[in-house]
């Protein structure tokens, strides 16, 4: 081969493994040239001109946030220059008027060089953001752009991210490196990744981050961090995303020099409104804080015989004259009570409707547990008629294969948002409770416990990077569909090879349950390894307490499987509207997929399928194992179809799922075998391992677990 020739060669191969790699940095914002060249050449003169229409028609950072992202976007997509100008919104203009957030983006039904350009519209300048975002989504995904008329505003007003981030930077239930907030080189020296984090966020309709865990560190709260904290707010302030802290019950002693941390001692109630008015000069636009008192050992009110409400109330008054909100959480169970610990929310916060202030909200995770595969939601949203409910969903898979397996989560969220809680009748819907829709209450608020961290593509395994998605899309509108969501994400993440995106899509949406059949079947709960919750452990049985083992939650035993809920049990049901408890509470219309929730079971009970409980659980994680194998195949099929880079990290990963799944199929049921004493039916995979072995395996150096073991 002639030597200029072979080098052509290398130059070229070398341009082409290149353009085919791709580390996930850019997430769904990655912008690169659309492939498809008729609507390449048919988008090009529709965003020629783009007006930008606010009421001031002034230009600010936001203003200069949208156009910078437009001009970026456009021009990697189309290889456009378009043309923006910024225009004062007619007074006339209504379409926008329904949210600060809200905008409309229209466009003509033809483009020629003498048509109206296309234009966004807001009320705010936040608003010409999110409907730069909301176009350039409609491109990504390849929407025609003639007629445009999208107009939109957010159902939830706080849409916020919970870093449960460490000041060291480790990250509690973190399995993608690191914090990314460097609190040490803050504030002088900013990394470049807090902008990309804030437009990713605001891409979603995100806006509000809380930086800090919740297992809170009254450091956070002196004047050098309040100095960091107030960076980082500036950072992210263009892109409309405010930040809130945790705050640490007892701070006024820790960091105050107090004897008492008292919510009703008078010097205590000083010390926070001066600590909160330092907040504000640094941060005007703070948010306000995330508490978690009494719980797991943090201080709070509890230590000085108050109530939730003293202690939330307290701090509700010291951010009120700022315009701050408190959202205090109820993930409690006490050390000192013994009843289910699904019940204990509501037993405590309950009695303490309407007793709370305005700016509090008081933050409930989806299920009544915590975070597990599947829960059924908690009844204290339909618990508390008189006060503020905020939903907390976990977007860092805990409890469901950390940053190793996929899992995507939309569904589980679907299914919790559109659970009907009957509390003001049939149809009062979680999205409704806490939309405000159904008690007409504002602030509303929705978080999630992120799964970012300081790997390149920020979420450790690039599939979890469509839940930061998927959660953040809810929250702005909490009536897309599961398939909606997974379409826009593969569309903008993979392109739009059709195989690639129905592939992709379909690995996505069977995720979750898949996950559920090889972990947590039939409404099994909590049974995973303690410490790190990583892998199986029903037999789990000594801890600190009770309720944080396996045995506790699965109850097996010679004459069934399951915990019962029901009036002959713990009566958890009870607390449910009548109609679910009802429902809930017969073996016969309880649904499945939650039966040993509420339910011991015996083991011979014949269930929908005309099987024995023990053989639809011996075939529901069998066929857990075979969905992870039929992703395996459905993602091989993609080889050659994506870059190099992005196809090899999932293959690895999904490789190393099929051998968690095989584990938690073999480990679960060899277990509960030794209760049921009954043969695995046909179908089931002999374990290659005598059970002692799987009770045996300890696993070290976790991601997320500090412990170091
Ligand atoms: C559990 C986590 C723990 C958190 C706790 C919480 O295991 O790390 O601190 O929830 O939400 O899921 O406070």
């Amino acid at each position: 081969m002639p030597r200029l020739f072979a080098l052509a060669v290398i130059f070229a191969s070398l341009a082409l493994s290149s353009a085919r790699s791709d580390d996930g940095y850019r997430l769904w914002l990655r912008y690169d040239r659309i492939e498809n060249e008729t609507y390449r050449t048919q988008a090009a003169p529709a965003l020629g001109r783009i007006v930008l229409a606010t009421p001031s028609g002034a230009e600010s950072p936001t203003v200069a946030a949208a156009r910078d992202e437009l001009t970026t976007a456009l021009g990697n997509l189309l290889g456009a220059t378009p043309v923006i100008t910024l225009e004062k919104l007619p007074a006339a203009s209504s379409a926008v008027a329904r949210s600060s957030d809200a905008f409309s983006v229209s466009s003509p039904s033809s483009f020629t060089p003498h048509s109206s350009p296309l234009t966004i519209s807001a009320s705010s300048d936040l608003g010409i953001l999110y409907g730069t975002f909301a176009l350039l989504r409609h491109l990504q995904t390849g929407q025609p752009l003639e007629n445009l008329s999208l107009t939109s505003y957010p159902k939830i007003q706080h849409r916020l991210l919970n870093h449960w981030d460490d000041l060291n930077g480790h990250v509690e239930r973190g399995y993608a490196g690191s914090s990314l907030w460097e609190w040490f080189y803050l504030p002088e020296i900013r990394n470049p990744r807090y902008h990309d984090y804030a437009r990713a966020c605001a891409s979603l309709g995100l806006n509000g981050t809380v930086l800090t865990n919740v297992n809170a560190n009254a450091q956070i709260l002196t004047a050098p961090y309040l100095a960091k904290v107030a960076a980082l707010a500036g950072e992210f302030r263009p892109y409309g995303i405010r930040v809130y802290l945790t705050a640490r019950f007892s701070a006024p002693i820790e960091i105050g020099g107090l004897k008492t941390a008292d919510p009703l001692d008078p010097a205590v109630a000083a010390w926070w409104k001066t600590k909160v008015a330092e907040i504000y000069r640094a941060i005007p636009d703070f948010g306000g804080f995330l508490v978690k008192a009494n719980s797991e050992g943090q201080p709070g009110p509890q230590d000085y015989k108050r109530t939730h409400a003293d202690g939330a109330n307290l701090l509700a008054d010291a951010v009120a004259p700022h315009g701050g909100i408190i959202m205090w959480r109820a993930f409690v169970y006490s050390p000192d009570n013994n009843d289910d610990r699904v019940k204990q929310a509501v037993t405590e916060f309950a009695p303490l409707d309407g007793k709370f202030r305005d700016n509090v909200i008081v933050q409930i995770k989806n299920g009544p547990l915590d975070f597990m595969p599947r829960e059924p939601f908690s009844p204290l949203f339909g618990a508390m008629p008189k006060t503020r409910l905020a939903a907390e969903l976990q977007i860092t898979q805990e409890y469901l294969g950390q940053s190793t397996q996929l899992a995507f989560l939309a569904p589980m969220w679907r299914e919790f948002l559109d659970a009907d809680t009957f509390a003001n009748g049939p149809g009062t819907t979680i999205a409704s409770l806490i939309d405000g829709s159904t008690k007409r209450q504002q602030p509303s608020v929705i978080a999630g416990v992120a799964n970012t961290g300081t790997d390149r593509n920020w979420t450790g395994h690039l599939l979890a990077q469509a839940n930061w998605y998927a959660f953040g899309r809810l929250t702005w509108d909490h009536s897309l569909t599961s398939e909606q969501i997974a379409d826009e994400w593969t569309k903008m993440t993979f392109g739009h090879d059709a195989s690639v995106v129905s592939t992709i899509t379909k690995l996505l949406l069977g995720s979750r349950e898949t996950v559920v059949n090889y972990s947590m079947p039939l409404g099994l709960t909590h049974i995973m390894a303690e410490g790190h919750h990583y892998g199986p452990g029903p037999w789990v049985d000594k801890l600190g307490r009770a309720d944080w083992t396996s045995v506790y939650y699965h109850r097996a035993a010679a004459t069934g499987l399951g915990f019962n809920r029901t009036a002959t049990g713990s009566n958890a049901l009870a607390q449910y509207s009548p109609a679910i408890a009802q429902r809930y509470g017969s073996l016969t219309d309880c649904p499945e997929n939650l039966l040993l929730w509420f339910h011991h079971v015996a083991w011979d009970h014949r269930l929908r399928s005309g099987r024995t409980l023990w053989d639809e659980l011996c075939l529901r994680y069998q066929q857990g194992v075979d969905e992870v194998r039929a992703m395996r195949r459905d993602w091989d099929s993609l080889k050659g179809r994506i870059d190099d880079e992005r196809f090899t990290h999932i293959q690895q990963r999904l490789t190393r799922q099929e051998l968690d799944a095989i584990e938690w199929r073999d480990a679960c049921l060899l277990y509960f075998q030794t209760f049921s004493k009954r043969p695995f039916p046909a179908g089931i995979e002999p374990p290659a391992h005598p059970l002692s072995h799987y009770i045996s395996q300890k696993r070290r150096h976790m991601p997320g677990d500090p412990s170091g073991k």
